[in-house]
C-alpha cells in the first residue's frame, strides 16, 4: 500500500473499539492515527442511523463538532456482521447485540447455537465495514468494504476479536478466530473499504 511515511499528518479515528484501531493501525501502517482518548473526546455518541454509513458519519461529524480547530482528517468505522439465516442479523446492531457487556464468547456460541443443524449452504454471513471520512474542508465521503464468510460449527481460535472466533472463512477453511491477523487484515471488510479510503485520502491531498 503507501511506501512513504505521511509524517505531516495524522488522523483522528473516531473509535472506542481496540480491536478496529489495532487492525486500522496494521492495515494502513504509513498514518499515524490518534483516537478519541488521545483527543481527550469522552462523550457518547447516539448511533442512531440506519445504515453502516449514516452511523459512520455521525462519528466522524461528533470529533468534528468537539473540535475547535479542523486540521486533520477523522475517520470512523462502523461495522457488523449479517447472518443470512437471521435475517441479517445483528447488521448494525453487532456491538449491542444481546447486550454490550456480554461476553463475545457468550454471543458467539448463542449463534452458533442458533444454527444449530443448518446445513452449509444456509450458514452464510458476511462482515460489513462502512468508513467515513471528513477532511479539514468539511467535506464527506463514504465508502464499503464486505468480507464473505459462514457461520461455523464450532466457535475457533483468539486472534482477531468479536465474532472472529465464529465467522468462517471458507476459501482458507478456517475461523477468522484462527487465521492470523495479517491474513484477515488484507481479505476483510475492513482491509477493503480502508483501501478505498487510503485513495480518497490520496485523491483530496492532490497526491
Ligand atoms: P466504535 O463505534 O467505538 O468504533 P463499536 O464496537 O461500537 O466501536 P460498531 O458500532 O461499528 O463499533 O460495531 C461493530 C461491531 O461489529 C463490533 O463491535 C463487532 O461486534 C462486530 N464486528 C465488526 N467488525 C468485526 C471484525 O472485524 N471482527 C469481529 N467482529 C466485528
Amino acid at each position: 500500500m503507501n511506501t512513504k511515511k505521511i509524517s505531516d499528518m495524522t488522523i483522528i479515528l473516531a473509535t472506542g473499539n481496540a480491536g478496529k484501531l489495532a487492525e486500522v493501525r496494521e492495515i494502513l501502517p504509513d498514518y499515524d492515527f490518534v483516537t478519541l482518548k488521545d483527543i481527550g473526546f469522552s462523550g457518547d455518541i447516539d448511533e442512531n442511523g440506519t445504515t453502516y454509513e449514516e452511523n459512520a458519519l455521525i462519528k466522524v461529524r461528533a470529533v468534528w463538532d468537539y473540535e475547535e480547530k479542523h486540521d486533520r482528517i477523522i475517520m470512523a468505522d462502523d461495522s457488523g456482521l449479517e447472518i443470512d439465516y437471521l435475517n441479517g442479523e445483528p447488521g448494525i446492531h453487532s456491538a449491542r447485540y444481546m447486550g454490550y457487556d456480554t461476553p463475545y464468547s457468550v454471543k458467539n456460541q448463542a449463534i452458533i447455537d442458533a444454527l444449530k443443524g443448518v446445513p452449509d449452504e444456509l450458514r452464510g454471513a458476511r462482515y460489513v465495514c462502512a468508513i467515513a471520512l471528513k477532511f479539514p474542508d468539511g467535506s464527506e465521503q463514504t465508502v464499503r468494504g464486505i468480507y464473505e464468510g459462514k457461520v461455523a460449527y464450532e466457535a475457533k481460535g483468539t486472534n482477531g476479536f468479536g465474532y472472529d472466533p465464529m465467522f468462517w472463512v471458507p476459501a482458507f477453511g478456517k475461523t477468522d478466530g484462527e487465521l492470523p491477523i495479517e491474513i484477515k487484515n488484507k481479505f476483510s471488510h475492513r482491509a477493503k473499504a480502508l483501501e478505498a479510503a487510503d485513495k480518497l485520502i490520496k485523491a483530496w491531498r492532490g497526491e
